[in-house]
């Protein structure tokens, strides 16, 4: 860790603290994620080296990039990862909704895309795609990806490292019905979640527990049963008690989306997961053939549409 300064705390998250950092040797700004379970000298769990070295195998412009992996003085493992100063989250709580018109929305949501159909295609899944994990640069209008919790995948119970509630808001129904067998359809969820959310400037969902998640999801979505979704009822937390609703029409809460974008929604918002739009599918979508008319609060006219 010599060869790193670190300059301030910018996030904690379930694998450890992150920290805005310096390359000493290139004068390069990075971010240092210290893992605080890992212990260099015990002997790092094979996982954790398998998971690491995928993460340094990733090499996709929309995933944020390993740059090294290093040790410090107490043997705590750190990964060194390039910097950028801001994300979604951020983006959307400091700016006015103009910010994100149509076309930065599509943009945004096709690179995201892009990134998840990488890692989906590697046989990774990120798991806890939310906006404070999607780091951007306005520069370049460039979304990265970040936040592979090495934890996550190798199922340690999931405990925030700080105080900060863990976020249900993205979470797929198969996950909060208990289901052990969850796969690559998690993060469309997630995406799907996250367009709303861009074209809102609110959550969808935001349910403070599990269950007043699931009846938000069931209120919107409709509650699932045995036609809509074959096999929920025999997952752990599926209850016959569930009250029953009727699937609402997206158009209601989404007037200002068009046909495609509402049909890409709601395929992303597939309750069953085997029948969700997979990350390559949603890439071919109708919505990122037809282009967006440029709005009135635009001023980005270099901010060519080119899908
Ligand atoms: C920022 C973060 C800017 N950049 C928080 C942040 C606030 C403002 O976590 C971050 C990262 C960055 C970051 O620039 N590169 C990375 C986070 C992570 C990896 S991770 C890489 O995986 O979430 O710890």
């Amino acid at each position: 860790m010599a060869k790193y300064k670190k300059v301030e705390v910018i996030g904690r998250g379930a694998d450890g603290v992150v920290y805005k950092g310096l390359d000493r040797e290139t004068n390069q700004t990075v971010a240092i994620k210290k893992l605080h379970y890992i212990h260099c000298y015990n002997g790092v769990p094979d996982i954790t080296i398998r998971e690491i070295s995928l993460l340094g195998q990733m090499d996709h412009n929309n995933i944020v990039k390993l740059l090294d992996v290093a040790c410090d003085d107490y043997n705590k493992c750190h990964l060194i990862f390039e910097y950028l100063d801001l994300d979604l989250k951020k983006f959307m709580e400091n700016n006015p909704l103009a910010c994100l018109n149509k076309q930065r929305i599509k943009n945004f949501l096709h690179q995201i895309l892009l990134g998840v159909a990488y890692c989906h295609k590697r046989g990774v899944m990120h798991r806890d795609l939310k906006p404070a994990n999607l780091l951007l640069d306005l520069n370049a209008s460039v979304v990265k990806i970040a936040d592979f919790g090495l934890a996550r995948t190798f199922q340690i119970p999931i405990r925030e490292y700080s105080p900060e509630v863990v976020t249900l808001w993205y979470r797929p129904p198969e996950i909060l019905l208990g289901s052990r067998v969850y796969s690559t359809p998690v993060d469309v969820w997630s995406v799907g979640c996250i367009f709303a959310e861009m074209v809102m400037h609110q959550p969808l969902f935001d349910g403070h527990s599990k269950i007043s998640h699931l009846h938000q999801i069931f209120r919107i979505m409709g509650t699932p049963d045995e036609t809509t979704w074959p096999g929920v009822t025999s997952l752990p937390n599926y209850s016959l008690d569930f009250p029953k609703h009727n699937p609402e029409n997206l158009k209601d809460y989404f007037p200002q989306l068009k046909p495609a974008a509402l049909d890409l929604l709601s395929e992303m918002l597939c309750m069953d997961p085997s029948r969700r739009i997979s990350a390559p599918c949603a890439l071919e979508h109708a919505y990122f053939k037809e282009e967006e008319e440029e709005d009135e609060d635009d001023d980005d006219d270099d901010d060519d549409d080119d899908f």
